[in-house]
């Protein structure tokens, strides 16, 4: 009989971090379920609201679970919007809009990073934190039609190339999501799930 695989709850409402983690575990030979817990996210840091995504989903489910904090930081900014990312406006265009609204005036490159808190949440264990970062620039002009957030405005050093202008292959190879996910894969948190 084939092994069942294990379950590991995706605490997100974001149907393009999703896609991600589809994408990104595939390999990990887990069942992934997705599951919007809509909790406010009320922490002061995104390891505080990562935690509150993945313990909430846990309380839920009673299956072991990943949240996910992220944000865009810009220097001319002072790091803002930062965990206040999702926040900027009732839409992403708004958002984006919003950002670019900030800058403008302000003098080129606009410096800025992504970054992305994973928490591991595992019932009856201590919830488990991995994190990572993407440099790059924010440019004035939407690029490309691909990803989700403030991918088409986010420019990828070295690449020529917004987060929007790449697939989710190419992508993997910089984000700070991806790279939050290679350090929980190398860390074998998920091998040692309880459930
Ligand atoms: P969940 O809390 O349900 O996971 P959310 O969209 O509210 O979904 P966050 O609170 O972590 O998630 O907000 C992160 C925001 O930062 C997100 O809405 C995007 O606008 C932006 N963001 C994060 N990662 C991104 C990425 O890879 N590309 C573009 N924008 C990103």
């Amino acid at each position: 009989m084939a092994e069942k695989r294990r379950k590991l709850v995706i605490a997100t409402g974001n149907t393009g971090k999703l896609r991600e983690y589809r994408e990104l575990l595939a390999s990990a030979g887990l069942e992934l379920i997705a599951f919007d817990t809509e909790i406010d996210e009320v922490g002061e840091t995104y390891t505080e609201n990562a935690r509150l995504k993945a313990e909430t989903a846990v309380e839920r489910s009673g299956l072991p679970a990943l949240g996910d904090d992220s944000g865009v930081e810009v220097e001319a900014l002072e790091g803002f919007p930062g965990i206040r990312s999702a926040r900027l406006g009732p839409t992403q265009e708004e958002r984006t809009a919003e950002l670019l609204k900030r800058l403008e005036g302000k003098p080129r490159p606009w410096n800025a990073r992504f970054v992305c808190v994973l928490a591991l949440a595992d019932p009856g264990h201590p919830t488990q934190f991995f994190e990572g970062e993407c440099r790059g620039e924010i440019v004035p002009e939407w690029r490309g039609e691909a990803g989700f957030g403030y991918d088409p405005v986010f420019l990828v050093p070295g690449t020529g190339k917004t987060f929007g202008e790449m697939r989710l292959e190419e992508k993997r190879l910089y984000s700070h999501r991806a790279r939050a996910v290679r350090a929980l894969l190398e860390s074998g948190a998920l091998g040692r799930l309880s459930v």
